[in-house]
């Protein structure tokens, strides 16, 4: 397969929620580096809580305890090593999901051993990296600046000093903060670990965050490139996505929301204009959904639509807006659920051929290739905007999609710039070694018929060409 997009040129990503480090290196292997992913963002690899008393939530990972790597509910150092070989092997990055905010809040029991068997309680963090040589006690958290929940979410100070969520925030300020948490992703950096999804980065002031991340270092072992860094920031008008802009990229709510809303109501022709008036595309990680909207904000996800949300995840792929990230998820009832697992909480292998795996990114095939080789072509629309429910889209010369959000087929014929061959339609199947195992789509004489099925998309581009590449 054709080398994915460079992570700055908007590489495309796919969220591994709550996978084992062992599953993910297989699937980096089997799945995402033949059908052009760039990247991987895996769960919070540090060690977390262990709350059996709540059921072993999902939302363990999001209060560290250490920065070991040692045990996890996702597997050890030494299987979390051994993916970011494997993946880089297949092709594919490894980006961390960095919780370095806070640590622990009070949960069901508020203290204990964490899942490497580290003793902790809230404002005490003894032993960071596991060779007892560095802890946070009370002085390295905000608790005499503030030392209570966020209660005015106008006040930039309050959300960035006070606590998120009851967690013990970090005076990120303090010099000892930022070296330790620099330490911490540097040493995943000499892991391999080519980016990071940056937790709840509008809960730090960004002068804060530029001085951890400014640390690191140059270029990512086995990769020759910086580490990418994009950062989580729910913007509203107390703070601006732009404060963080100058640190790496920023995910996009406006986008996600957007996207949701315009497939969730079938307008395509509404969905040609989202990314307008929002970030930069070179600055935004653009999304459908992600683990925490599919929960408190389930405008179409894979329980409310399956076929829609599809469809939109396909679109985000050939949009061109930002850099892509597709969610895929396990099932789930109850938001607090966690993903399948054993009897003491470690997490289950995955299985694709299980319900209990949505696994999404299968269903999207070899949408990746076609971000991959139309990275950079500015999107124009082919479609006269008559049909509400589809769209129709060129990337240069070098990609065409069609989108189809009714419940009839959709057969159409369009001029293209595309060059007259035989394409593999990359939204049905994939294509490797100049195999397509999807349909075939002829160009000739600069025009294009397809059939759109129901519910679904067509996309040709040059990097998937079966004949008439010569
Ligand atoms: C995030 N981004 O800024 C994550 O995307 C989001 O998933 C994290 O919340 C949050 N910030 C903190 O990293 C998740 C759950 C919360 C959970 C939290 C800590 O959505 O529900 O809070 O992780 O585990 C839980 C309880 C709270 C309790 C808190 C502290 O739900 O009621 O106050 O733990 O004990
Ligand atoms: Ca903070």
């Amino acid at each position: 397969a054709a080398s994915a997009a460079a992570p700055d040129d908007g590489g495309p990503v796919v969220h591994l929620f709550q996978w084992r480090w062992e599953s993910v290196a297989q699937e980096c292997e089997d799945f995402l580096g033949p059908n052009g992913y760039a990247a991987v963002q895996v769960s919070p690899p540090q060690e977390h809580v262990v709350l059996e008393g709540e059921g072993y939530p999902w939302w363990q990972d999001y209060q560290p305890v250490s920065y070991r790597l040692d045990q996890t509910r996702r597997g050890t150092a030494a299987d979390f090593q051994d993916m970011v070989d494997r993946c880089r092997g297949a092709g594919v990055r490894i980006y961390v999901d960095a919780v370095v905010n806070h640590m622990t809040g009070t949960g069901s029991v508020g203290s204990g051993p964490g899942s490497a068997g580290t003793e902790y309680e809230k404002y005490a963090y003894p032993d960071l990296f596991g060779d007892g040589a560095s802890g946070y006690s009370e002085q390295d958290f905000n608790t005499a600046e503030c030392g209570r929940d966020i209660e005015d979410w106008n006040d930039p100070w309050e959300v960035r000093t006070c606590e998120l969520l009851g967690l013990s925030d970090l005076a990120t300020g303090d010099a000892y903060v930022r070296e330790t948490l620099t330490a911490y992703l540097s040493s995943l950096v000499e892991m391999g670990v080519a980016g990071f999804r940056i937790d709840a980065a509008k809960h730090m002031p960004p002068e804060d965050l530029q001085a951890v991340v400014g640390g690191l270092p140059g270029t990512v072992p086995g990769w020759d490139e910086p580490p990418y860094v994009f950062q989580e920031v729910i913007a509203d008008s107390a703070i601006g996505e732009d404060e963080y802009t100058g640190i790496g990229d920023v995910t996009e709510f406006d986008y996600q929301r957007g996207i949701g809303h315009a497939f969730a109501d079938g307008d395509l022709q509404a969905a040609k204009g989202v990314g307008d008036g929002a970030l930069e595309s070179d600055s935004a990680v653009a999304f459908v959904v992600n683990h925490d909207t599919q929960r408190n904000e389930p405008t179409l996800t894979h329980r409310t639509d399956r076929d829609r949300y599809d469809l939109a995840q396909a679109f985000l792929l050939a949009h061109g807006y930002g850099t892509p990230k597709v969610m895929s998820s396990y099932d789930y009832t109850a938001n607090d659920q966690g993903p399948p697992m054993s009897g003491d909480g470690t997490t289950a292998a995955t299985d694709c051929s299980q319900e209990a795996w949505v696994c999404e990114h299968r269903a999207l095939n070899a949408m990746p290739t076609f971000a991959n080789a139309t990275a950079g072509e500015a999107v124009s629309w082919l479609d006269d905007g008559s049909q509400r429910g589809r769209a129709a889209l060129e990337r240069g010369s070098a990609g065409f999609a069609a989108f189809n959000a009714t419940g009839e087929e959709w057969a159409a014929g369009f001029s293209t710039s595309l060059p007259d061959g035989t394409y593999c339609d990359v939204a049905s199947g994939t294509f490797a070694d100049g195999a397509c195992d999807g349909a075939t789509v002829q160009v000739e004489g600069g025009s294009v018929d397809v059939a759109v099925p129901a519910e679904g998309a067509v996309a040709l581009h040059v990097g998937a060409m079966v004949e008439g590449d010569g």
